[in-house]
């Protein structure tokens, strides 16, 4: 795998912010910790504070989660609440608001607990998009947050600010963009390793303008790389990963993967374009532009969730897919059950080869997946 010389892996980029961000509120700065991709950062941003991904990635804290959560429950939410309920993430710690959303059951109902914890506003996400009544409420659903955010922060949201933090989220969407387009290279010059932990890790430097030059620095990089070297060179199987987010199994199946001779191209999940790939719109009513965006977003969690299968299948053609995973957290109801839905459109529809992995933050099953993979990816090579 060909990583550059000053790569981070994301646990050291997370690791890493901890100081700048303890300087941050030191100068006063204020911190929203957020969970998932439906969360609007650009209400975060206009009442001039900075937000922090606080997602659980790794096994740390889940022992603490089961003593106030069922261990039949995604390792995402248990390592998520463990961190927090057991004073262990410097980030929760610096945090003077969650802001969440009623996505998935098993998130919804932690949030409950969460806010015995610090002070908890959870946005009321509807659970599909069809009717008029969705939007209307997801509308009002932003002007709640703004009041709390405003109210909790002593920050004043005016609609100036507010489209200037607009136009500012979306320059960093396009520069995210860019950096996931580089899958569609063939040869791929980066490991999807790298590209997915370089998207992910890129929050931690808390300065929208920083992220946007370093995304964009590594994009023209990697596109001169590819002009100069590798255009016109042969290509290994390439994968698309799809499914629920990857951060806590990056090491576990992204690298794996291309340690046995395939590349991740592409992800459809929240660890990818998902979100980047519509703008906010700038000429509409703020409040309006954001919810009409965040509802599109194409979460399993969503019923029900047409747009994926679009996305997807404008995927496959334009990264050149050759075969799709599928990663399942373990109880992640709502990806398990739309998986079904998803392996009949690849392998049917697309006439791809799929493999769907249901896991946890453990290394329990890396045995069991490797020896998985590799029969996939020799299946890649075979075609
Ligand atoms: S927009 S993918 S970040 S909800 S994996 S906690 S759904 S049981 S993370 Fe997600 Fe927002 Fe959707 Fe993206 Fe629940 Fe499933 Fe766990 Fe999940």
């Amino acid at each position: 795998m060909n990583l550059p010389e000053n790569f981070e892996e994301y646990s050291e980029a997370r690791r890493n912010g901890f100081i700048r961000m303890k300087e941050l509120k030191e100068s006063g700065k204020q911190v929203v910790g957020i969970f998932c991709t439906y969360t609007p950062d650009e209400l975060i941003m206009a009442a001039d504070a900075i937000s922090v991904g606080l997602c659980g990635s790794s096994e740390e804290g889940i022992l603490e989660a089961e003593k106030h959560l069922p261990k039949n429950l995604c390792p995402l939410i248990k390592a998520s609440y463990g961190l927090a309920v057991s004073d262990t993430c410097p980030y929760f710690y610096f945090s003077d608001l969650i802001l969440a959303e009623t996505t998935c059951d098993g998130k919804k109902k932690m949030y409950e607990l969460m806010g015995k914890i610090k002070p908890t506003h959870v946005m009321h996400l509807p659970p599909g998009r069809e009717g008029a009544a969705s939007l209307e409420s997801w509308e009002g659903e932003m002007h709640r947050a703004a009041e709390v955010i405003s109210r909790q922060l002593k920050a004043e949201i005016t609609e100036e600010k507010l489209r200037k933090a607009i136009r500012q989220k979306n320059r960093e969407r396009k520069a995210m963009l860019r950096l996931y387009e580089i899958g569609k290279l063939k040869p791929c010059p980066a490991s999807g390793y790298e590209l997915s932990s370089l998207a992910e890790s890129v929050q931690f430097l808390f300065s929208s303008e920083e992220k946007i030059q370093t995304l964009e620095n590594r994009a023209a990089e990697l596109e001169t790389r590819y002009e100069t070297e590798l255009k016109g060179t042969s290509s290994r199987p390439r994968i698309l990963i799809t499914g629920c987010p990857i951060n806590g199994v990056r090491e576990k199946i992204i690298k794996q993967i291309e340690l046995m001779g395939a590349d991740v191209v592409a992800f459809d999940s929240c660890s990818g374009p998902r979100a980047q790939m519509d703008l906010v719109d700038e000429t509409l009513d703020p409040y309006r532009a954001l919810a009409e965006k965040y509802l599109r977003i194409n979460c399993s969690v969503m019923s029900p969730n047409p747009g994926r299968f679009e996305t997807l299948d404008s995927m496959v053609a334009e990264y050149q897919i050759d075969g799709v995973v599928e990663i399942v957290l373990q109880a992640c109801h709502t990806f398990a059950i739309e998986a079904n839905l998803v392996k009949s459109f690849i392998t049917q529809e697309k006439d791809l080869p799929y493999l769907c992995i249901e896991t946890d933050y453990s290394q329990s099953d890396s045995g069991q997946i490797n020896t998985r993979l590799a029969a996939f990816i020799e299946l890649l090579e075979t075609k």
